[in-house]
Order: structure tokens, then sequence, then C-alpha cells
């Protein structure tokens, strides 16, 4: 242990991956009062674990992304030994696909017609075409449309009147409803409620890594569990919300930070690491800071984007898919307009639930199938009683696969917007959103230049990450990062241990 860090008190604001990480890494490097503050009564933030039936079911994070040996995740799940073998061999790892591959679909309209995957692939193909080149505006700069949305609307419209015109008008109004469905999946990925809200240049900022997108078989919570048990006990305060960090921008140097929780109680720290979510800062940052963010840093809160993704679990007794199929997409027919949005919420919410994985394998997870849905129609579909929204999927189900005895066991659904600590699901590049604006999100208090003590606050979290933002990994990186900038100001700047601010 260093001496250095003998008596330098650390507070963490959140018990989510990063500050779950935070906290091990300068544990690691010898500090010895650290302290996780969280508003919940337990660990894991957005990583969360339950139970459909006898089925081990994810609530929020559900893969690793590129899980290589460049992703810290699939590294320490891969220590902890909570993977499948196939996830594990190298041959797995080296599949590169950018993404999460769609995988063997079953596709329904809603006049109750099964599609064969020919019948939309004029539609698959240019989508994913125009995808991969939305990404390249990142480095050529000077994109002409500013949203994803606008420029894939006025990209298909442009090329299905050429490269389609041999088409049918049926034939052609169907790729387009197609491109309706895909556009609506794509506001999952991105957790955002219509992609005219995620930049089109920025957008080329996050990075995937190479390998097959795995999943936690005894669930994701196993790598929370597994990182806690090597950080001491007692070491977070649960059910322990922090209403305002005081840190300060006077020139008085070893000025402490206050933490005060919602209960009263003040706490006082040489440092503090705030790793509450996008959504939860861009609600509260005006009261969570005394005195209030700089204005350039609010306004990077402001510019990024969180959005709402959730996932609505259905099992059935028995499948109505096909056997070896893996994603289940419903297209409307009426959707021919390029459409993301519902134009009525409360009467069409269900209009935005057009994709489902089949979890496998079935040994596993029985009969069941993850929806997913996003934006405001997501959110209102959080309002709704478990009653109503099993209602309204079993009237789905009905009408897009024309059986009307298809009958729901259960349903589960997440509720991340009403989450008070979470306020949404991950973030994305928001309009006018630029590289800039995450710098300006994961840089400390008070800001460089400044004559006051460095590094009062610091900030981790998903969306503090450069190029994994909305990922576990991203968010874990962030926490090692903020931890190593603190560890770094002690051993680089021979900065020598604060007097004593005991927790
Ligand atoms: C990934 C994935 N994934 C799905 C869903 C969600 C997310 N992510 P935390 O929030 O964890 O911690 C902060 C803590 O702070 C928290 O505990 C709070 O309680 C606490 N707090 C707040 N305020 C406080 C206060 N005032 N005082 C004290 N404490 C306070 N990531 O890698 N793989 O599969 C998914 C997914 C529904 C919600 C995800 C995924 C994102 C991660 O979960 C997230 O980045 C990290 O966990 C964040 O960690 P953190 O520490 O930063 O914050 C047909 C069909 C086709 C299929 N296509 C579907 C497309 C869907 C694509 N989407 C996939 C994404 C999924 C599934």
């Amino acid at each position: 242990m260093s001496v250095k860090y003998k008596n330098t008190t650390v507070v963490i604001v959140g018990c989510g991956i990063s500050g779950i990480a935070a906290a091990h890494r300068l544990i690691n490097a010898g500090f010895h009062n650290v302290r996780i503050l969280e508003a919940t009564a337990r660990s894991g933030g957005r990583i969360k674990t339950s139970r459909l039936g006898d089925s081990v079911v994810e609530i929020g994070a559900n893969w690793i992304h590129g899980p290589c040996k460049e992703n810290p995740v699939f590294c320490l799940a891969q220590k902890y030994g909570l993977l499948d073998p196939e996830a594990l061999t190298p041959e797995n790892q080296a599949i590169d696909v950018g993404g999460h591959p769609p995988g063997l679909p079953n596709i329904f309209s809603s006049s109750g017609r099964k599609l064969n995957a020919e019948d939309i692939y004029p539609a698959q193909k240019m989508f994913s075409e125009l995808l991969g080149e939305s990404e390249g505006f990142q480095s050529q700069g000077g994109e002409t449309c500013p949203s994803l949305g606008d420029f894939i609307r006025s990209e298909v419209r442009q090329r299905a009147a050429d490269e389609w015109k041999h088409l049918d008008a049926n034939t052609r109004s169907l790729q387009l409803c197609a491109i309706s469905s895909m556009l609506k999946l794509e506001c999952c990925t991105n957790g955002a409620h219509s992609l005219d809200e995620v930049a089109l240049g920025a957008n080329g900022l996050y990075k995937t890594l190479p390998g097959l997108d795995c999943t936690f078989p005894g669930g994701y919570e196993g790598l929370i569990k597994s990182l806690m048990s090597e950080l001491p006990s007692g070491l977070v305060t649960y059910s322990r919300p922090v209403r305002c960090v005081h840190w300060s921008n006077s020139e008085k140097t070893r000025t402490p930070v206050i933490v005060e929780c919602n209960d009263g109680e003040k706490i006082t720290a040489d440092h503090v690491i705030v790793t509450v979510p996008l959504g939860y800062l861009k609600q509260h940052h005006s009261t969570l800071f005394h005195p209030p963010l700089p204005p350039h840093k609010m306004h990077s809160v402001q510019r990024q984007g969180f959005g709402t993704n959730n996932k609505i679990f259905v099992e059935f007794d028995s499948p109505w898919w096909d056997a070896d199929c893996e994603v289940i997409y419903l297209v409307w027919d009426d959707e021919d307009a390029i459409v993301d949005q519902v134009p009525d919420v409360q009467r069409s919410w269900i209009k935005k639930l057009c994709g489902f994985t089949v979890l496998k394998p079935t040994e596993r997870y029985g009969h069941v199938l993850c929806g997913w849905i996003a934006g405001h129609e997501s959110e209102y579909m959080e309002t709704l009683s478990e009653q109503e929204v099993t209602h309204a999927v079993a009237q789905l189900f009905r009408r897009f696969t024309g059986n009307p005895t298809v009958t729901l066991r259960r349903v589960l659904r997440s509720q991340w917007f009403h989450d008070p600590w979470t306020c949404g699901s991950y973030s994305h590049p928001g309009i006018g959103c630029s590289e800039q604006d995450l710098e300006n999100l994961m840089e400390p208090l008070p800001v460089k230049g400044s004559q006051s003590q460095p590094l009062q606050v610091l900030f981790a979290g998903e969306a503090t990450h450069p190029c994994y933002f909305s990922t576990v990994h991203g968010a874990l990186l962030s926490g090692w990062r903020e931890a190593d900038r603190l560890i770094s100001h002690y051993t680089t700047t021979g900065e020598s241990e604060p007097t004593k601010s005991k927790l």
C-alpha cells in the first residue's frame, strides 16, 4: 500500500459497474478510505437479472458486446467462469460482424401473412448499406443531414426510385414498410425515441469490438456478485441517495468536497466520483451540484442523448415460430411512409413493438420471446398495468400470425424510464453532439486551469466513454479511467496526501 493515499478519502456515487470498477481499482492501488453511496437497495444498476417462471432473464444489459481479449467485461467473465464454453472459443472471439448479428428470422405482416426472408431482402440490403455508410460520416465530417433518421429516409426515397423501379407497387410498398420496422429496431439499438434524434456524424463515434455477442447463462448479475465479493464488506451504503455534491471553485487550497445525502447526512471527502446515469443527470444536475456545473459541461449534458429501450418478455406453452428461428420481425402493412414513431402514442404504442429475440437454447429458457420497444411509446407502455400490456401483446401476436388462439403464459417487462435513479436506458449521440461533448462529460471539476484544488469531482459511467458509450464495457472502462486519474494524480504529480477527512 502506498503511504501517499493513506488518508485520502474517496466517495463514489452509484454502485453500477462503473462505480464498482472505480472502487476496485482504487482499493487495489492502496486507497483505504473508499466508500460507495448507492440510492437503491442493490448493486448493479442497469445490470439486473430476474426470473420469468424458471428462466433467468435480463431486465437490463443482455450481451457482452464484442467478447474478445480487448473487452474487459469478457476477460472478467472468463476469469470468474461465468460463460458457456462456445463463447470462449477463439473462433467466437474472431468473428467480426460489427455489432449484434441479426440471426435467422421469421417475418410476419399485419395482414396475418408469414413472409419469407427473400420478400424483404431488398429492404434489408439497402438498410444495412445505409447504416454502414452512416458510420463513415464521423471521419469525413460535414454531413449533409442533421440526423441518422433524415439521412436514411432521404437516401431510401432516392435509391428506391432507382433500385426498386422494376418492383411492382405492392412489393415496393412492402419494402418501405419493412424499412419502417428496421428503423424502429434501430431506435432500440440506439436507445432513442426516433432516429431523428440521433446525430448522423456522431453516430460514427461508437466503436465495435470483434467477437460474437454472448450472454451470461447464470445471469449478468453474476459479474456484479463476483466483483463485489472482492471488495471489503461494508464498502457500500445502500438506500443512501445523494442529494447534492458541494464542491468549490474558490482559490482556497484543500477545500474538501461535501456529499449531502437525502437523509441530511453530510460526508466529507477529498474526491468524489459521480457515476449516476446521464438520464438522472439531465433531470437533476441543477440541484446535484453546488455550485452548478460550468455552462459548457451543462450544455453537453443536455446535448448528449439518453432515451428508453425496454424489454417485454413473453412466455408461451408452445412455440408458434420455426424451430431454427432466432428473431421475429413484425411489418405493418400501412407504414410505407418510412416512419419510426406512431402518430398517437396512447392508442397505438404497440406498433412500436416490432422485433423479438427468441431466447435460446430452448432447454434453458422454454418458449420465451424478448420483445424490444424504444421511445415515448415504450415510456407510455411502462404506465400500463401488466394485464393491459399482456392483452395488447396477445392481440398483436394473434393479428400477425393470423391465429386467434395464440395464448401467452406469462409476461414481464422492464420500466427503465420510470426508474427514478436511471430515468431511461442508455445514451446515444444527440443532435449537435460532437466528440467535444463526450470530453466535456468526463472532465473533472474544477475544470483545468483553475487555481483551486484539482480533481474534486470526477465523472464516470457509460455516457462518459468516448467510443463505447451505452455499453457495460464502456461503463467499466470509465470507472477504471477515473480511478487511474486519481492514482496518477498522487503518483505523477507527487501530490502529498490531503489532511484527514474521515469517512
Ligand atoms: C451492454 C447490452 N443492453 C439493455 C437495457 C439497458 C441497458 N445496456 P448504472 O446505471 O448501472 O449505475 C449507476 C448507479 O447510480 C445506479 O445503481 C443508480 O441507482 C445509482 N444512482 C443514481 N442516482 C443516484 C444518487 N442520487 N445517489 C446515489 N446513487 C445514485 N450494455 O454492454 N450490453 O446488451 C446492453 C441494455 C434495457 C437499460 C443496456 C447494455 C447498457 C448497460 O446496462 C449500461 O451501459 C451499464 O450497465 C451502465 O453502468 P453505469 O455504472 O454507467 O450506470 C428482432 C430483434 C432484434 C434484436 N435487436 C434488438 C436491439 C437491442 C439492442 N440493445 C441492446 C442493449 C442491451 C440489451
